[in-house]
């Protein structure tokens, strides 16, 4: 009885791990800004690809000091941003990360980026080890 009740644990263990893997990334981009601008946007889908919520908490990248998951929104004609709190995913469905909308602000870029280069971001979440993603620069979106 208590063997079949830890095999129950494991299992359920495993398949927790499991579903918090599936955070899938597509369509990773950053948009190329002139030499010496003080921010950078970066875009992506976030899929979630298994059967569980994925809580997305935030982002790091070894190039920037500090990136953080922004909205845009317009008010009184002025294009606006605020910060945004934890996204959370349910399965099967899909976050747009899109100009306009939700994006990863990018600041205290460490090295100069032109097109064609690739940057490494770290997707966090609450549960699991998140999603390590290359973003292309690009002057448009893939
Ligand atoms: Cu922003």
């Amino acid at each position: 009885m208590r063997l079949k009740l830890l095999g129950l644990l494991l299992w359920s263990v495993a398949a927790n791990a499991l579903a918090a893997s599936h955070l899938v990334v597509e369509h990773a981009w950053i948009r190329a800004a002139p030499p010496g601008a003080a921010m950078l946007a970066g875009y992506a889908t976030l899929k979630n690809a298994g059967d569980a919520p994925v809580v997305v908490t935030g982002a790091s990248s070894a190039d920037f000091g500090d990136v953080s998951l922004h909205e845009s929104f317009s008010e009184n004609g002025m294009e606006r941003m605020h910060p945004l709190g934890d996204v959370t995913i349910a399965p099967g469905a899909s976050v747009v990360f899109a100009p306009g909308g939700k994006h990863f602000m990018l600041m205290g870029g460490k090295r100069e980026l032109k097109t064609g280069d690739a940057v490494e971001i770290h997707i966090a979440t609450k549960s699991g080890p998140g999603a390590e993603t290359e973003f292309a620069v690009r002057e448009t979106a893939p």
